[in-house]
């Protein structure tokens, strides 16, 4: 079974290395072990003729995403530092499309929209032309983290009317509360993301 080809769309979200590094401000438990994973798929994606489209957290300094300005985390993801870049190992091609998230201020949990933080006000992100323009009508999703950027991602594509699958073990979870990451892929399976598994080595 060939999930790729036209129309399908290989999203991988926020692999950065504050994020995957255990040195970066949010790492998240056991993220370096599905890099591998999502590489392979990154790889057959390509292969099968899929558009392969990365996110990226790009904080600006100060956001009231920031627990130092009222918000819920330690500061991470701030552009054009260590934090924010791809993981080096990581597959990332020259010219691959990148979405970045959060550039103003916004809480940018969902690689389509992003929301203000005072206003609630919700802004898309590129990726909705990105993907009209190329035919994409379903987004196979991986990366970090389960319950915050892949869980808005994958309830935004369904909401926006993309099938939409998230691969369990391309994904790994901040677990804030035990149980979260997995909570989080009960919710998508409810909400209509069918929870899939990566390709077989
Ligand atoms: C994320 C928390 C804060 C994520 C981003 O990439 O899942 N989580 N910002
Ligand atoms: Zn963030």
């Amino acid at each position: 079974m060939m999930r790729y080809g036209l129309g399908v769309a290989l999203l991988v979200v926020d692999v950065q290395n504050d994020f995957m590094d255990p040195r970066g401000t949010l790492a998240v438990a056991g993220a370096p072990s599905i890099v591998p994973v999502i590489n392979r798929e990154i790889a057959l994606a390509h292969a099968n003729g899929s558009l392969v489209a990365y996110s990226q957290d790009w904080h600006p300094k100060r956001t009231p995403h920031f627990a130092r300005d009222g918000g819920p985390w330690p500061v991470h993801g701030v552009r054009d530092t260590w934090g924010a870049e791809f993981y080096p190992t990581l597959d990332v091609p020259v010219g691959a499309p990148l979405i970045r998230k959060g550039t103003n201020g916004e809480d940018g949990y969902s690689a389509f929209t992003m929301r203000d933080a005072d206003t609630h006000e919700s802004v898309p992100t590129p990726l909705g032309t990105l993907f009209y323009e190329a035919g994409v009508e379903t987004v196979v999703i991986v990366g970090v983290a389960t319950d915050y950027c892949v869980k808005a991602s994958a309830l935004d594509a369904v909401q926006l009317g993309y099938s939409a699958t998230v691969l369990a073990d391309a994904v790994a979870a901040v677990n804030i509360v035990a149980g979260d990451g997995d909570r989080a892929l009960e919710e998508l399976a409810k909400a209509g993301v069918l929870i899939s598994r990566a390709a077989a080595r």
